[in-house]
């Protein structure tokens, strides 16, 4: 088979990648309620309840924590679920994303 058939047939090698993936982090802060960052934690990032409170505290703790991992375009909305979540109940809580 020629070689451009070839190629054709197997996709680009860019297409053959693993996506890249992007942690989602919620920040500490002074002012945000513990409940509401459980329910976030429940209804933007489906953690169960156990799991959502260990995660809140764990934040609280370190100043920041891990609320899961997603592509691009995930993670890029569930930063800004929480940011409008957040406007909305008039805290100051943030999220961020960055590269796994
Ligand atoms: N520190 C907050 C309080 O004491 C609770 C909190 C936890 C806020 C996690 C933000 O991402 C956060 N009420």
């Amino acid at each position: 088979m020629a070689r451009v058939e070839e190629e054709i047939e197997n996709r680009s090698e860019l297409e053959l990648e693993e996506p890249r993936l992007y942690k989602v982090m919620l920040l500490n802060d002074d002012y945000t309620s513990m409940d509401f960052v459980v329910d976030i934690l429940v209804n933007v990032f489906h953690q169960d309840a156990q799991k959502a409170n260990a995660t809140m505290f764990k934040i609280h703790e370190d100043g920041s924590g891990l609320c899961g991992v997603y592509t691009y375009e995930i993670a890029e909305t569930k930063v800004a679920q929480v940011h409008s979540l957040a406007k909305e109940h008039q805290f100051p809580l943030r999220a961020t994303m960055e590269e796994e």
